[in-house]
């Protein structure tokens, strides 16, 4: 997927459905109802182990068409095995995957990348992270992930909505770039906070998938967008 058809799903609206487990209403309930508001589900790995390639294929498949699909693999691994994960990302259909950017480019990201582009797969690199212990050490070299993966022409990132101010470093540094933007609801930040700071897409989770009238969840974070002019009334 290249960055005009991940933007063609922004249209639709800028929420992004993070899946670490499995949601009170059953998967396919959820995605078959929230079509109309979601652009993008993000699928954890516990969520992938759990359930397996067959069966993340089999999900993907049957809603290829609503959203876009994004594998949080968080790879932080050499070339060669990045490589191989890769693979495995592809074959269940996912037009997206998440990789660190404290890697490094040679030997690793660079790989990454290129495999990346040619299983036309987009690829976005965690630029900082959205818990309180990233600022320990993670958070320190931000700017440094963001100069290096500008090199091999990294176009998309993941920055804390609990922490706007890395999303607006990435703006700053990189301003064609997409970010997604995770710690909204259950981390604390407010919707629509990381997109006025400059993200493309919000990640919510445990706000949409622990509650049991998760479609009301979407409807109310979506016509907060609709107040603050995020989206487009339908
Ligand atoms: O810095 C990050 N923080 C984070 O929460 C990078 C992430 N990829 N995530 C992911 O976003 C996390 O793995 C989870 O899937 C989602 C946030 O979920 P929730 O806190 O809204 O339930």
């Amino acid at each position: 997927m290249n960055v005009s058809e991940l933007l063609s799903f922004r249209e639709k609206s800028p929420l992004i459905i993070a899946v670490d487990v499995e949601p009170a209403i059953g998967i396919n309930e959820l995605l078959e109802r929230a079509r109309n508001y979601v652009a993008g589900v993000k699928f954890g790995l516990p969520y992938i182990l759990k359930n397996g390639l067959d069966t993340i294929r089999s999900i993907i498949s049957r809603f290829r068409n609503d959203y876009f699909f994004i594998a949080d693999i968080k790879l932080a691994d050499i070339g060669f095995v990045g490589s191989l994960m890769i693979d495995l990302v592809k074959k269940m259909g996912f037009d997206a995957f998440i990789a660190h950017g404290f890697i490094g480019l040679r030997n690793a990201l660079d790989k990454i990348k290129e495999k990346a582009d040619a299983l036309d797969l987009f690829l976005f690199v965690v630029a900082a992270m959205s818990h309180p212990g990233a600022e320990e050490i993670l958070n320190k070299s931000t700017r440094e992930i963001i100069v290096k993966t500008r090199e091999i022409n990294v176009r998309g990132y993941v920055a804390p909505a609990t922490m706007p101010r890395y999303i607006q470093l990435i703006r700053e540094m990189s301003g064609d770039s997409i970010i997604i933007s995770p710690g909204v609801g259950a981390q604390g930040a407010e919707v629509g906070s990381a997109i006025a700071n400059g993200a493309r897409f919000e990640i919510i989770g445990r706000k949409i998938t622990l509650s049991r009238t998760p479609i009301e969840e979407i409807r109310d974070v979506i016509s907060i967008y609709r107040s603050k002019g995020m989206i487009r009334d339908a």
